[in-house]
This record gives C-alpha cells, structure tokens and sequence, in this order.
C-alpha cells in the first residue's frame, strides 16, 4: 500500500483541483490565512484505513513506508533515530520529539512555569527566569518561535541549543547534557524578539571553530528608547540586530538598522550574519508594510562591527550599557568601511536560510511566489569593493508557487520550500535555478511539489543547516490541521507532518498532532547527543550529602529545612515550623539509580516539584496556615511510592 495513495488529495487530484484552485484565487486576491482557516474541504476523506489505502493494515501496525529513509513506524521497544528539537509557541517552552515517531519525549521549560518539574517554582530556576523584588516571576507567559542549536566544525556539537522568546524579548539556552536551561537573557530596548541564529565559527580566529554568538532579530520598531517621550516621532523609531555573547550569554553588542529584522542566518565561516526584512517601509500596520515591491535581506559584517566597537565607535540606547553600532544604511555606503549591506528581495519576505554547501542565503518570498538566492562569495566581494552592486550578489529568483515561507535543504544541491497559500511544499534545484536566471531558458528547477495539510511554516530536514545534510527525513510545521485529527472543540491541534526525501518524489510519512502552536525546529542524529540520566552531587552546592545532615536550622524566623529522598521515603518525615516563619526547604535525591527521580509536593503552599537521581533543589515560601500538611512524592517511584511522605507541622 502506497502512502501516496493514503494521502485524499492526490487521490482527489484526477476529479478537480478545486481546492488548490480556490487556494490559488484566494491568495490572488490577497485573502489571507483567516479566510483559509475557515474554508473546509469540498470532500471528506475516506474514513477508515481499509477503506482509505486498500488493504487494511495488519492490527496495530502502520503501512509500510515505501521511501528510504527507513520504517516510519517505530515497533514497541525500539528507538527513535533522531532527536527533534522543537518550538512550542505561545505555550512557551521547547519540546523534544522523537524522529520518525513523532512521539513526544520531554518538554523543556524555560519561559513559563512547569509544575512538573517545578520550572518558576524553585529557587534555582526562578533564578535563571528572573523575579521581581518580591520574589515573584517577572513574567509567566513566553512565546517560542526559533529553536537552534551549537555548532563545531560546521555540525552540531550536542552542547547546547537556543530559543527566542518573542513576548518578552528573551533567550533561553538549554543543555543538552541534562536537557534544561540554565541561561536566559531579557534583550535590552527590544520587542518583537523573533529570529536567531549562532555563528558557525569565528569571523577572525580560526581556531574558533565553533558557536561563540547568538545572533536576535527585532521585529517590532519602537522608539529607542521606549521611555513614553517620542511616541509619534518616527525618526525615534528603530530595531536592533543584538549578539549575545554563547558562552556567558551577556549581550555583546546591538546594531540600530532601518527596516526591521524577522529571521536570522549565519554564514558558515563566521564571517556574516543576515536578516531578512519585510518592513523596510518602517510602516505602523500590515497595509503600508506591503507597499515596496521589494523589502531586502540585511547582512553584517560581524568582524568590522566588533572592530568599531573596539576602537569606541559606539553609543548607547537609554540607561542600557550595551554597546550600540549605527548600521543604517545610509551610513554605511562606502564598501571598504561598512558594517552593513542591504540585498534587496521581493516582497515582505519571510524566512532566510543557509544551504549547507556554505555557498548561499535563500530567502522565501512570502507575497512573492519567488525564492531569492543570494551567493554569499558575491556578498563579501562587495564589501571588498569588488563588486559594485549589492543586488548582484542575486543569483537566482525561482517561481516555487504562493506563499513561499521557509527553505530546508537535502544536501544533494535541493531546496525545500514551505507554500503557505498553496499547502505544498516545493523541491528545487539550486543550480538549476541559478542557470535559469543566467538565462538558461531550458531548464526547469522545480523537481517536485506534495500537498501537505494545511498552511505550512517551518520545514527542516534531518542535519539540514549543517555540513552533514543527509536528505533522510523533513519535517513540516502545519498551521493548521482541519480534518486530519479527531475534532476536540474549536481548538484544532496543529499538525507536523513527516515526509521521507530520499528519492526524487517527497512521500508524505505521516502525521503527528502537537499543541499549538510550534514553529521551528532542528533534527540531528541520536547519537550527536550524549545525554546524561544522573546528575553528580558535587555539582550542586546546596547539597545534603549524607541523611546524617538533614533536620532544621532556625535563625530568626528564617528557617532552613534539609530533607533527602531515597526510595521510598525522605528523611527527615516530619518537620516543625511556625506561622510567620520564612522556610527554604532543600531537597536533595541520594538515589542513585537512572529513572529514579522522586516529586515533591506540599498541599495549600503552591509547592510542587522533582528531583532526578543525585539532584538537589529548593523552594523559599512564607509561612502562613497552621496545621498539619503532608509532603509527598508525586513521581511514581516504588511500590510504597504512595507511602512516600511526611508532616509539615505549623504551630500558630
Ligand atoms: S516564523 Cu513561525 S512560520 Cu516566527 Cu519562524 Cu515562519
Ligand atoms: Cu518517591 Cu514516589
Ligand atoms: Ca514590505
């Protein structure tokens, strides 16, 4: 049984094109994703399997997977062979997701509380979210767009991966040793924080040879700074190009640029930095944002804009310290000195990626139906005075259909990209594009094109932006699922969907449901991760090494409770304390056995959290309710794990 033919809208296809021609109407007259969202089908899948691909699959089983990539179906027992790092959206975390399964292995909080883990809950994470004087959350709500991850000689090195958080202008990193953030930095004089990138290597070292900077696109202009004086001056209005520094994740520097920055790419050899832009009308509303036929794609020259700020050629944006660098254009016109040249591209475009020959930036057009590449040999050439015109570094502008987002690449000269309007995504071939801009009217890049349901976002396949792209699995973000999942009220799941690109034809895998709403995401091998399943006790300092050391220490009213855990039960089980007291509980796991992780919880007192194997963490709440209150174990952890617990005793 062939997935092709599962899929209802090539089986379709012979009786009429009417809902790719109604797509195509819609976006001719301008009718954007809203009107889309609300238009259902004109037929309805076959239901059920038998009746959908022919024979019936065997019971349980999935049909099998006709492309090369491998099975689809991952049997009961085994292991997924890729890891997916993906964006959650508005729920504002990361996730990640076994490739090809799609199944769902961990969430990684970072921006929002996580009461599972105990994310805005204990002190140490509180620490790296941040609070307000009072010791509250500064912020409870995140939106992740952009998930990417370090780089090492042109691969990823395993270490660490990054996500922006557009509400609230952070970034978050996260170890990929132990799967958790440790670092997030709030992005000064920032809004609309929405693409990121590391560099590959050093643009000057290079023994650099990996990710040191983490690039960050503003896509909101607000007055700079935003202090509620210059309102309606537009003068005052800018965005920023911010680097944070990838090891201390300090912000390094910021550029003030024209236009706006969306998403963010980085060259393989450290030496540029790009944003695409939508906005260099600098309009307020979406009607004026789409009134150029062109916008462009903005690139730096990250050794000249280290050298200014070197040699003091900087300035600072209200009562921030960081070091700002005039990269508007108009003030960096002369090649030889400029930090900045600005690419033009049409129209509002969206998405800029790096294909993994080091060679171009590929820019999806978004109102355009044209994918723009940019060589980016011709790109330093201008800014060697090689070259007279920036523009000139465009060496092809494919037709690859409507609402072209975002492009992954195969690692066998292909690009993949995202049709928004068309729900396909297109493969072309980059130097057949190139030879048909050069004038080459006989030859067609457009290899192949493949519905997928519904609305496209990000694509990413397997290793796909690093020197290993192998072309096995791609991943599309679906904005929207319609009738793919069972209907659960008027919120539909998204849809990610799987396809298989190691033949000439895309083969749609399968499907997968997520809560909305992810954006980006990266696929690496399993084995380019080495994730460790035991934390070392001698990394924490709060740690109570031995159950001798645990009980209370009272200095005024504030109260130190050291408790351990071992399965299954803590120590100490009960503990006194009084109304008014200030407690900081620190529990410490001396269970050592991998999967062994015990919960903690405290009934009327908010508290809630776990500890893995040989971890320490702790908790600082106010005393305010008498009476007797069990702490318990919430993770299952041991036959008596219901047994597992003990009194917090409150004397008025
Ligand atoms: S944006 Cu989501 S589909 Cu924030 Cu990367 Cu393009
Ligand atoms: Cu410890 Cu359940
Ligand atoms: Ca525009």
């Amino acid at each position: 049984m062939s997935l092709k033919a599962q899929d209802p809208h090539i089986e379709k296809e012979p009786a009429g094109i009417g809902r790719r021609r109604f797509l195509n109407a819609a976006a001719a007259l301008g009718i954007g994703s809203v009107t889309l969202a609300g238009c259902k089908e004109e037929s309805k899948p076959a239901q059920g399997g038998a009746a959908a691909g022919g024979a019936a699959p065997a019971h349980g089983a999935e049909a099998p997977h006709q492309g090369g990539a491998g099975p689809v179906h991952i049997p009961p027992g085994q292991l997924d062979t890729h890891y997916g790092l993906w964006s959650s959206g508005h729920t504002g975390d990361a996730r990640v997701i076994g490739i090809p399964s799609g199944r769902e292995l961990l969430r990684m909080p970072c921006f929002v509380p996580d009461p599972l883990t105990g994310w805005g809950i204990t002190n140490e994470s509180k620490a790296v979210m941040g609070t307000k004087p009072d010791g509250t959350l500064e912020y409870v709500v995140g939106d992740t767009h952009h998930m990417q991850a370090s780089y090492k000689d042109g691969i990823y090195d395993g270490k660490y991966c990054w996500i922006n958080d557009k509400i609230n202008a952070r970034i978050a990193r996260f170890r990929l040793d132990y799967f958790v953030c440790d670092k997030i930095t709030k992005l000064p004089n920032v809004q609309g924080f929405h693409g990121i990138f590391p560099d590959k290597r050093d643009p000057v070292d290079p023994a650099i040879n990996y990710t040191t900077r983490v690039f960050c696109g503003q896509e909101f202009r607000i007055p700079m700074p935003n202090h509620g004086k210059d309102l309606e001056d537009t003068e005052k209005y800018g965005a920023l190009f911010t680097c944070v520094d990838a090891l201390t994740m300090d912000v390094k520097w910021q550029a003030r640029i024209n236009g706006n920055c969306d998403l963010v790419a980085t060259s393989f050899d450290g030496k540029l930095a790009a944003t695409n832009q939508y906005n260099l009308e600098e309009a307020d509303f979406y009607a004026e944002m789409m009134s150029r036929e062109r916008d462009a794609c903005l690139f730096f020259h990250v050794a000249r804009i280290e050298q200014a700020i070197k040699d003091g050629k900087f300035t600072h944006i209200g009562d921030s310290k960081v070091p700002v660098v005039d990269c508007r254009v108009e003030n960096n016109k002369d090649p030889k000195s400029a930090m900045v040249v600005r690419v033009s591209v049409p129209k509002n475009p969206h998405g800029v990626n790096a294909s993994p020959d080091g060679k171009y930036f590929v820019c999806s057009g978004k109102l355009s139906p044209t994918c723009t590449v940019i060589d980016l040999q011709k790109v330093l050439d201008w800014f060697d005075g090689k070259l007279d015109d920036p523009d000139k570094s465009i060496v092809a502008e494919p037709e690859v259909g409507l609402g072209p987002l975002h492009t992954t690449f195969d690692g066998r000269g292909n690009a993949y990209t995202t049709l928004f309007l068309d729900s396909q995504v297109c493969k072309w071939n980059i130097e057949k594009a190139i030879k048909k801009y050069a004038g080459d009217k006989t030859v067609n890049p457009i290899v192949h094109k493949i519905d997928v349901m519904y609305q496209p976002g990000h694509i990413n396949a397997t290793c796909a932006e690093t020197k290993a792209a192998d072309g096995i699995w791609m991943a599309v973000g679906n904005k929207f699922s319609k009738d793919r999942f069972l209907p659960v009220g008027p919120l539909h799941p998204e849809n990610d969907q799987l396809l298989d690109i190691t033949g000439e034809q895309m083969i749609l895998a399968h499907d997968n449901a997520v809560r909305p709403e992810p954006h980006d995401f990266v696929i690496l091998p399993r084995d380019w991760l080495h994730p460790k399943q035991v934390y070392n006790l001698d990394d924490f300092p709060l740690a109570t090494k031995s159950q001798a050391d645990t009980g209370v220490t009272r200095n005024g009213k504030k109260v130190t409770v050291r408790i351990t855990s071992v399965a299954p039960a803590y120590e100490p089980t009960e503990f006194n304390v009084k109304v008014g007291d200030e407690v900081t509980l620190i529990l410490t796991n001396l269970d050592k056995v991998e999967d062994l992780t015990h919960g903690f919880a405290i009934p009327e007192y908010n508290i809630q959290f776990i500890v893995n194997p040989q971890e320490t963490k702790s908790v600082t709440f106010k005393i305010d309710k008498p009476g007797v209150f069990w702490y318990y174990c919430t993770n299952f952890c041991h036959a008596l794990h219901l047994e597992m617990r003990g009194r917090m005793i409150v004397e008025p």
